[in-house]
């Protein structure tokens, strides 16, 4: 039986994932998530259909239950622009951004501009609370240096990972560093209740 403090220090954490179009957003969520995820995939009838199968057109949503205090709620973005009105939406109560890039995109630096952009308003009022994810990146060990230069031309030092947004532990490793990093430079106190935009009912 949980006692009262116990299940009074439990937090919650709401993170977005975001990036354009068949990134990995919806498998990265799908990766790591400890719930059937939530999602709101159908199959494109636009140019994407050549692309993918599906794509999202409102939101995906799972949990990682990080411990017993601690869960992080994961929502997911739909890339595609004429969705854009929902990017605002998921942002509410949002303290950290998961930003997806497909390496294989013709142009993924300028994705990566145009959506830390998009994002802002999020990274402003998070104090720059995000981590990037560079998906197929390939065998050039290089690679991820131009993206991490441009994050820092933005004047933010944030991590930047070659992931496999099917794997669970490449996922699990980002959000753990988000995390740490809304936690550090007294972003918020993690053992304080402003960590949670919301509680978990006892
Ligand atoms: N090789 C590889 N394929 C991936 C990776 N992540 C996702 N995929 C594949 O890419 C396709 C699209 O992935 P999604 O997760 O639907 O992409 P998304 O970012 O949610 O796309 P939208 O919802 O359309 O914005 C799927 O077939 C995935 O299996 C990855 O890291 N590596
Ligand atoms: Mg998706």
């Amino acid at each position: 039986m949980g006692s009262a403090s116990a299940d009074a220090e439990r937090v919650n954490l709401k993170i977005l994932f975001a990036g354009p179009p068949g990134a990995g957003k919806t498998t990265a969520i799908a990766a790591v998530s400890d719930i059937p995820v939530v999602g709101t995939d159908v199959a494109p009838t636009d140019e994407l259909r050549f692309m993918k199968a599906s794509t999202t057109v409102a939101m995906d949503y799972g949990v990682l239950q990080l411990d017993a205090q601690y869960a992080i709620h994961l929502y997911g973005a739909p890339g595609q622009r004429r969705f854009d009105f929902m990017w605002d939406v998921l942002s509410v109560g949002a303290l950290g951004l998961v930003l997806l890039l497909n390496h294989e995109e013709p142009a993924p630096l300028d994705d990566l501009a145009a959506y830390m952009d998009a994002f802002h308003a999020l990274l402003s009022r998070t104090r720059g609370s995000m981590v990037v994810g560079v998906t197929r990146l390939g065998a050039d060990p290089n690679a991820i240096d131009a993206y991490r230069g441009l994050v820092t031309s933005y004047g933010l030092t944030v991590p930047v990972f070659d992931v496999d947004a099917r794997r669970r532990a490449d996922v699990r490793c980002m959000l753990l560093s988000l995390a740490g990093l809304i936690a550090s430079q007294d972003r918020v106190q993690m053992t304080h209740s402003r960590f949670a935009p919301g509680r978990v009912a006892g």
